[in-house]
């Protein structure tokens, strides 16, 4: 028999190797608004904030979390019937460990009422503003690192404050109403995975508010704090085989569980406009400069993860753990990791770099989460310039070898070419796909269409040394295939 997961179950006895708040729902507050709830926000902030509140008996902190997409109404509903609850499986291996996560208060879509969610977000009562709303909802042009003024949801939201589609849309409405009113002003905390994700959020929204009306924008200026994060936890997206688990393990029928890794990890820069809550108290590590922790994340897990996600899947491969256990793939990434990362990280305080690294591997392998290849496989044109083009440049200055990151870019385009050819099944899910695919197309075996493409390589684009070997590997991949390509770059 299975029961459907609402607050009426939490009074009954649960199955064993799965936990539920014990702490009164009834109690908690919404201090913090959230907008975009996924499956990361749901395994990483939520499952800090769900501990807070039963380890510690201080109930200020829950969570309303909310979307801005109209996508995001299929997770409202399903939040929304079960009471804002959920399960967290933790998986590694044989080892499964859950917990009912009591931390969101509510679950509300933005543009349903619009009036209405900026009243909450303007409110006294919320304390903190925080983001998980990936790269491409800073709507960021490569070219200058600001907000692209151009994009056209930005010229929606500008010429059409009343039905925004962007955060910046609703967030200057409602720190405009904080200005205006007197509220005292609320922190903005990006939990998206890139570097300086605080300061990016803060120079675009400045950026938005410049068009708007400049005394907003002096007012956030002066008063608003966006502390930088690190945020770390792998999160495949859900499936229906998460589901599938809850439902036979655990007799739970829960619409919308949440599977990931045990590994769990979050640094903030401790810089906020007003009270913030005691994380502390479970392991969230406050710290006056994240950048070392950011750098380490993006440059070692994030960037590992492209690289081998794109030439895996070409080979053959799902899931990323069964790349990583292939010998000739794990060769690859530790060449990377060893010959082209290590040299330009700088030491981090309390992180012994080489067991990082192992960790990281040893999490990539993990095939309990069965973390799929095509996740990471997605928005390429963003993560490619966050997480592997920064060490490339560091190369260059230096006049290293940059063979594995410049073949990663090649398997990038490879995936592409493939995908662009007719009755392809393969998804390319990315703000640029379009130009992506007509790209791929256009150049085939030639990288050099994409090369062009300055919005993503910059400044890349122009340099000899990188293009030509990204126009080799390209060249190989699409001769030979992809293990091939790689025995080749390893000899
Ligand atoms: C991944 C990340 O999407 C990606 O490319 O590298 O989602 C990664 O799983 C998380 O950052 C882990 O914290």
């Amino acid at each position: 028999m299975t029961d459907k997961i609402t607050a009426k179950l939490l009074a009954g006895t649960l199955p064993t190797g799965l936990s539920s708040p014990s702490y009164d729902r009834n109690l908690v507050k919404s201090s913090i608004v959230h907008i975009g709830a996924g499956g990361f926000h749901r395994s990483h902030q939520q499952r800090y904030m769900d501990r807070l509140l039963s380890e510690t008996g201080d109930f200020s902190w829950g969570i309303c979390a909310s979307g801005i997409r109209e996508e995001d109404r299929a997770l409202k509903e399903a939040l929304k019937s079960q009471d804002c609850l959920y399960t967290l499986v933790e998986r590694a291996d044989d080892h499964a460990e859950a917990r009912i996560i009591g931390s969101m208060t509510d679950y509300v879509l933005g543009h349903d009422d619009v009036e209405a969610f900026t009243q909450k977000l303007a409110a006294r009562e919320t304390k903190i503003i925080s983001l998980t709303v990936t790269g491409a909802g800073y709507y960021i042009d490569q070219r200058t690192s600001g907000l692209n003024l151009d994009h056209p949801d930005v010229r929606h939201d500008l010429a059409n404050p009343s039905t925004p589609k962007t955060i910046f849309g609703y967030l200057s409405q409602a720190l405009k109403r904080r200005m205006v009113n007197n509220v005292p002003p609320c922190t903005i905390m990006s939990c998206d995975n890139f570097q300086g994700n605080g300061s990016i959020s803060k120079h675009t929204l400045l950026a938005f508010c410049d068009e708007v009306d400049p005394k907003l924008s002096k007012w956030i200026d002066e008063n608003v704090a966006f502390p930088n994060s690190m945020v770390d936890r792998i999160t495949p997206l859900p499936t229906e085989e998460t589901r599938a688990f809850v439902r036979e393990r655990f007799g739970l029928e829960d619409q919308c569980p949440v599977m990931c890794e045990p590994y769990i990890q979050w640094v903030v820069e401790d810089k906020f406009s007003s009270e913030r809550p005691p994380l502390e108290e479970v392991g969230v590590q406050f710290t006056a400069d994240v950048a070392p922790y950011e750098k380490i994340k993006l440059r070692v897990l994030n960037a590992s993860h492209s690289l081998v996600a794109y030439l895996g899947y070409l080979a053959g491969h799902r899931y990323i753990f069964e790349i990583v256990h292939e010998p000739l793939f794990a060769e690859y990434l530790t060449y990377f990791l060893n010959e082209e990362v290590t040299p330009h990280l700088d030491p981090v305080p309390g992180v012994d770099l080489a067991d990082y690294k192992r960790t990281v591997v040893r999490r990539f392998g993990n095939p309990a989460i069965k973390d799929e290849a095509l996740r990471i496989c997605m928005n390429g044109s963003y993560k490619f310039p966050k997480f592997i083009f920064p060490t490339v440049r560091d190369r260059l200055k230096t006049g290293g070898s940059i063979k594995t990151a410049a073949l990663s870019v090649a398997g990038w385009m490879r995936f592409l070419g493939q995908a662009a050819e007719k009755g392809s099944q393969i998804p390319v899910r990315d703000p640029i796909a379009d130009t992506l695919i007509l790209k791929a197309k256009q150049g085939g075996d030639d990288a050099e269409a994409l090369l062009s493409l300055r919005e993503v390589f910059g400044d890349l684009s122009d340099h000899d040394h990188f293009r030509k070997e990204v126009c080799a590997y390209l060249k190989q991949l699409y001769a030979e295939g992809a293990v091939s390509t790689i025995q080749a770059c390893l000899r």
